[in-house]
């Protein structure tokens, strides 16, 4: 990290260096200088195969959005290293890249309140229409298939036909529950494939916490981790959104009767961000909504599960079972949200006039 701490033209002298945020994949520190703080991450190269044109995708994504935005808080920007590059590549083979940091800003593991959901609706419909005119073929696809729901099943029963961990017979009601979901897991896929449904570019990691909101306002200033910015479904960037934030419990709560779908919540994202995409979305893109968000949230559960099976190498963990748990959070959810399937559509049907 040292070599790394001296390879962006920061400014000011270093004074501290320490981990910082929640996120699930790549390193993130938080770097002092005596002038300014910054956010220093080594991006995860075993998710990342190609971390320079992901690097490039993001330098592309920020300059188009920064052409519409003169506030530097509401665009995240890159700090270039000293040879001028976007990233620096350090001994060891890791790849580091640096942030301007955002300040007098929240990014939350949960929502305090139903205004954190709208606002942060309100961050990612505006971050796609801001990408509307943007030319998607310039974009490398970061991780193929990223949200290929009926492939991350297929890859779920892969994990659990070798079993390598022996941990299949623990599980396997949770593997029952995704892949009885099957079927419904093709229905956007379809819908895409036969053209009902547009393919535009989406952020694709829609969580809470990847989106910065004003610590006095609450309201939405810019949309962070531009990892996964690539051509996606609108209602993927709203699904994620909902089986994260939308949640009464906290993504990995072992208590499974704290877990249900906050209608308020679901209601408050639905009306930030319907309202920031405006027009642009069609009626089948509308109406699918609520089946996106339970697509996402049983693909999530689907991805923890499958790292559980393997080994917990993609997500980081901080405990033994705790892949598991958060497959159970989502799949809760899951159940939650079938419960609460007319009034989610009437939800979206009010908030769509
Ligand atoms: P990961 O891919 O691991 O989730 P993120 O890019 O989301 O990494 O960063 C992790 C956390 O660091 C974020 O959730 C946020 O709290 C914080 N963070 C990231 N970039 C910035 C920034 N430019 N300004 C302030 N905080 C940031
Ligand atoms: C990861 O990077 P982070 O923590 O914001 C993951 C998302 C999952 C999420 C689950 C690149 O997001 O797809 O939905 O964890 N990101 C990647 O919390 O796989
Ligand atoms: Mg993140």
């Amino acid at each position: 990290m040292q070599s790394a701490i001296g390879a962006f033209r920061f400014q000011g002298e270093a004074i501290s260096c320490a981990r910082y945020g929640s996120g699930h994949i790549n390193e993130t520190y938080l770097l002092q200088t005596t002038r300014l703080r910054y956010i220093l991450q080594k991006v995860n190269r075993r998710v990342f195969h190609d971390v320079p044109a992901l690097i490039k995708n993001i330098a592309l994504v920020t300059r188009h959005l920064s052409l519409s935005e003169a506030d530097p808080r509401r665009v995240l920007r890159l700090i270039p290293a000293t040879d001028g590059r976007d990233f620096f590549l350090d001994e060891d083979g890791e790849y580091w890249r640096a942030y301007a940091f955002i300040e007098g800003a929240l990014s939350l593991d949960a929502a305090g309140c139903a205004d954190h959901m709208r606002e942060s609706g309100a961050a990612f419909g505006h971050f796609q229409r801001a990408l509307a005119d943007f030319p998607a073929e310039t974009l490398t696809e970061t991780i193929p298939r990223f949200h290929d729901t009926p492939n991350r099943l297929a890859q779920l029963r892969a994990a659990a036909d070798r079993d390598e961990l022996g941990r299949l017979k623990a599980v396997r009601p949770e593997v029952d529950f995704a892949l009885s979901r099957a079927k419904e897991a093709e229905i956007m896929a379809g819908m895409l494939r036969a053209g009902q449904l547009p393919l535009r570019v989406t952020h694709n990691d829609t969580k809470l916490n990847n989106v910065m909101l004003d610590d006095q306002t609450g309201a939405a200033l810019c949309v962070i981790d531009l990892d996964t910015v690539m051509p996606g479904l609108a209602g993927n960037d709203f699904g994620d959104s909902i089986r994260f934030g939308a949640s009464t419990a906290v993504e990995d709560e072992p208590d499974l009767d704290k877990v249900s779908l906050s209608l308020d919540y679901f209601r408050a994202f639905a009306r930030g961000f319907l309202g920031a995409c405006g027009d642009s979305l069609t009626p089948p893109e509308i109406e699918t909504l609520p089946l996106a968000a339970k697509l996402m949230t049983l693909e999530c559960g689907a991805r923890f599960l499958c790292d559980y099976l393997s080994g917990d190498t993609y997500f980081r963990i901080h405990r033994p079972a705790h892949n598991l748990d958060r497959c159970r959070t989502q799949f809760r959810l899951v159940s939650d949200i079938e419960a609460k399937w007319q009034a989610m559509g009437a939800i979206i049907e009010a908030e769509a006039l």
